[in-house]
């Protein structure tokens, strides 16, 4: 007999530092949408997949590494935009690494086009994508490549 599992997969997104000033300064870069604006739009898409997001924001490399640490055995997904902690964080890499499920890497910006410091995300090669520079779109479209990311591996 088989016993069906109805638990709704928990999709974890992770916003790194000066995300919570979104909306506030550099418009021009990112828009004027604030951070929370970012994940209504994700919990909108998560709810139609049948998801359960989870948001966390945190301006501390270790907080994010405990978060990823934790999403093991707890989360599918995990949809990160690590801020500029993608251009040097090796800790985050290495959670990631150590995470089973689907991760998408999402900017808001095109850091490819911008200054060369921001050129190099040390998150990429363990990430399964990466969405940028289509700005709060790229919420709903990170949403929309974890689904895809787990029928695939159904
Ligand atoms: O484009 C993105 O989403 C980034 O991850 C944003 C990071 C940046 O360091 C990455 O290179 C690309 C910065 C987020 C800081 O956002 C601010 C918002 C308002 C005022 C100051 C910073």
């Amino acid at each position: 007999m088989s016993s069906a599992n109805h638990t709704p997969p928990v999709v974890l997104l992770l916003s790194g530092p000066n995300l919570n000033l979104l909306g506030e300064r550099e418009p021009d870069i990112y828009g004027r949408a604030t951070l929370e604006d970012h994940v209504a739009v994700a919990r909108r898409a998560a709810d139609e997949h049948g998801f359960v997001l989870e948001h966390r924001q945190s301006n501390f490399e270790g907080e994010l590494v405990e978060a990823v640490q934790a999403a093991r055995n707890h989360a599918a997904a995990v949809v990160i935009n690590a801020g500029a902690l993608t251009h040097y964080s090796w800790a985050l890499h290495d959670a990631l690494a150590a995470f089973d499920g689907v991760v998408v890497e999402i900017h808001l910006s095109n850091p490819a086009a911008r200054e060369p410091f921001r050129h190099t995300s040390v998150i990429a090669p363990v990430a399964d994508g990466v969405i940028a520079g289509f700005g709060g779109l790229g919420y709903g479209l990170a949403i929309e490549a974890v689904a895809r990311k787990m029928s695939e591996s159904r």
